[in-house]
């Protein structure tokens, strides 16, 4: 078996764009965990502000959930720049053909992870149901921590979406959270094109 690929190889791979937006409220992180998601990529990125928005590019080798073949999935990234507060939201684009959503809370303020309902909501109104990961941010702030992992999984638990832990700072789960929403929507992709096709 070759080890070394062709180059046109890359190309070849089937390659999905997907709009992935992160929500919740000022300073819980979402701006740095996309540039912590970032990191290490300094070849296939380009950055494009407009409005209230910050769009990042980055894409991720991933699998086909039903062939295990790979394939690329070319995820535009969207951030809230400035300190804009979830009423702002309500009217925006920002949502807009939104295929995949972080919603972002800071263990160290319990309250961030309560207003992730009027986030979730905000962006459904607009984007439908979409996969979403809640992200529980910042768990290298031990001694500030005041969210436990149990409170954090009943709340998600009854919302009905998986949680991830992260720390921005270290990078634990950061690219992970990615991965898992790509996975999630992925999934369901393959779920109702299977439904379609009467697979
Ligand atoms: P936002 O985009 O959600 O508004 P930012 O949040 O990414 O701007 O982060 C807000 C502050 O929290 C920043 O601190 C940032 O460094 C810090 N922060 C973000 N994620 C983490 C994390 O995982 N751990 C720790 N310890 N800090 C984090 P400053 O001081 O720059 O305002
Ligand atoms: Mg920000």
């Amino acid at each position: 078996m070759a080890l070394l690929e062709e180059p046109t190889t890359e190309l070849k791979t089937p390659r999905l764009k997907l709009k992935v937006c992160l929500a919740g409220e000022e300073a819980v992180g979402k701006t740095s965990l996309i540039r912590r998601f970032l990191e290490d990529v300094f070849d296939d990125r380009h950055i494009v502000t407009f409005g209230e928005a910050k769009v990042t590019q980055r894409e991720l080798q991933m699998k086909m959930p039903d062939s295990g073949d790979r394939m690329r999935a070319a995820l535009g990234v969207w951030d809230i720049l400035g300190q804009c507060g979830l009423a702002q939201f309500l009217k925006d684009p920002y949502f807009r053909g939104a295929q995949g959503l972080l919603v972002v809370c800071d263990v160290t303020r319990p309250l961030t992870l309560a207003r992730l309902k009027g986030w979730r909501r905000a962006a459904t109104k607009v984007a439908g149901q979409i996969p979403t990961y809640v992200v529980a941010n910042k768990v290298d702030l031990v001694e500030d921590r005041q969210l436990r992992e149990d409170e954090i999984r009943a709340f998600c638990r009854r919302w009905g979406s998986p949680y991830l832990l992260t720390s921005a700072k270290t990078g634990e789960g950061v690219e992970e959270a990615f991965r898992r929403l790509t996975g999630l929507f992925l999934r369901a992709q393959f779920r109702n094109m299977k439904g379609i096709l009467g697979g």
